[in-house]
């Protein structure tokens, strides 16, 4: 008991980035569930940091999080893919400035892995979403990738995770779609609207399958003006082409919208089933999108998603760490170096080398301490009153 609290006096909370203010991971997340947008930010920094003292801290602010969120009404995601361009940020600006006027908290997440090289467009982002980049219901940030498209869905998912712990009603992710990054985004967001600019047929002949299959709505934007009836022929190609789509749920045909941001709007309206037929303001679209997205919760769809995701990225992860430890970890190496001389001189298989180094690898792990053994029974050496 003395020992235990010897133990708790000399516990000094892990800091996280030397800066004028430094935060423990604790305060941080208590900070971040309270809905500290600086803590929500830093935090977001903090698990896209891919050095190795912030690893713990990361895990650590993400098992908190993670608990609390469980115990809340869960948030909505909806993903804004199309080339650059296409009116995203603008798409977001309108249905988030109608929604932060009703009191509803919107975060944005803009993954642009452009945004790289080219010193970043999230400036562009901002000016496009003035209202959402200055209201205080709102988030705005720029997420990268970490330079390869891999690693766009576990970063991202975190930062959306992060998101939600800071009470953000509904998170929309605006992303360039290119290729892979299409599937790692339409794997965390409950909803998927593929934007599509008004072109004689260039965009349907550049546009890969994949994309189109991912998507849960369609949407020609800029319908208006000089481009309205190229947007209508634009819909007419697109029908087809959509229509021959494998689905992606047996109960949902995508629908194929025309929009625009100038499309005339009544916020004050209520908000009814819209014609699908006319240009719709992206305010219309909402009613749509929930509606979607309520067919997909009803079904268990939304949760299972989640846990397939947590799941494959354990399972990735697993792998990265397991690699990790081969390469640093002191006691492998020795071990490697050991069995290299043995390879050497001949008297052991590669097969059982292999194995050696698995098994010094398994006797290095720690079991969590509530779990069965493979037999059934719990752990011996926990004491049953600490579980
Ligand atoms: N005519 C028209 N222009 C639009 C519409 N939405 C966006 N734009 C314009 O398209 C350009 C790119 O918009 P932006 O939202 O930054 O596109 P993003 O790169 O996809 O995020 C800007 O000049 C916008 O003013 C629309 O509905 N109609
Ligand atoms: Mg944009």
């Amino acid at each position: 008991m003395t020992a235990f609290l010897g133990a708790i006096l000399r516990y000094r909370p892990p800091v996280l980035f030397q800066s004028s203010r430094a935060f423990s991971t604790h305060e941080l997340a208590n900070n971040l569930i309270h809905g500290d947008r600086v803590a929500l930010s830093r935090s977001i920094t903090l698990v896209e940091s891919s050095l190795a003292e912030h690893r713990v801290a990361s895990e650590n602010l993400l098992d908190v999080v993670s608990r609390e969120i469980s115990r809340r009404k869960s948030s909505i995601r909806i993903g804004i893919s199309g080339s650059p361009g296409v009116g995203k940020s603008s798409f977001i600006e309108s249905i988030g400035g109608w929604l932060v006027s009703r009191g509803t908290k919107v975060a944005v997440l803009t993954i642009d892995p452009s945004s790289m090289q080219s010193g970043g467009s999230l400036l562009g982002d901002k000016t496009r979403m003035e209202l959402l980049a200055r209201h205080p219901l709102s988030f705005v940030r720029s997420t990268p990738t970490r330079g390869f498209l891999g690693g766009l869905s576990r970063s991202s998912d975190e930062a959306l995770t992060l998101c939600e712990g800071a009470g953000y009603d509904v998170t929309f992710v605006e992303s360039v779609g290119i290729g892979q990054s299409e599937t790692a985004l339409a794997d965390v967001v409950d909803v998927f609207v593929l934007l599509i600019a008004p072109s004689a047929g260039d965009e349907l002949q550049g546009m890969k399958k994949g994309v189109l299959e991912h998507a849960d709505f369609i949407v020609i934007n800029k319908a208006d003006g000089s481009l309205l009836k190229l947007s209508k022929e634009t819909k007419h190609e697109f029908a087809l082409s959509v229509a021959m789509n494998r689905r992606k749920h047996s109960f949902w045909q995508p629908p194929l919208l025309l929009s625009s941001n100038r499309a005339p709007y009544d916020q004050n309206e209520p908000q009814g089933e819209p014609d699908t037929d006319s240009v719709l303001h992206p305010g219309q679209l909402w009613p749509l999108l929930t509606g979607f997205r309520d067919q997909l919760d009803r079904r268990g769809l939304i949760e299972k998603k989640k846990i397939a995701n947590r799941i494959a990225w354990t399972d990735t992860e697993a792998v990265e760490l397991a690699r990790d430890l081969f390469k640093n970890d002191p006691e492998l190496i020795a071990e490697r170096q050991y069995l290299i001389q043995q390879l050497s001189a001949g008297s052991m298989s590669s097969r059982s080398a292999a194995r050696h180094l698995v098994s010094t690898l398994r006797g290095s792990g720690q079991r969590m301490p509530d779990r069965p053994t493979s037999r059934g029974q719990k752990k011996k050496q926990i004491p049953a009153k600490a579980q």
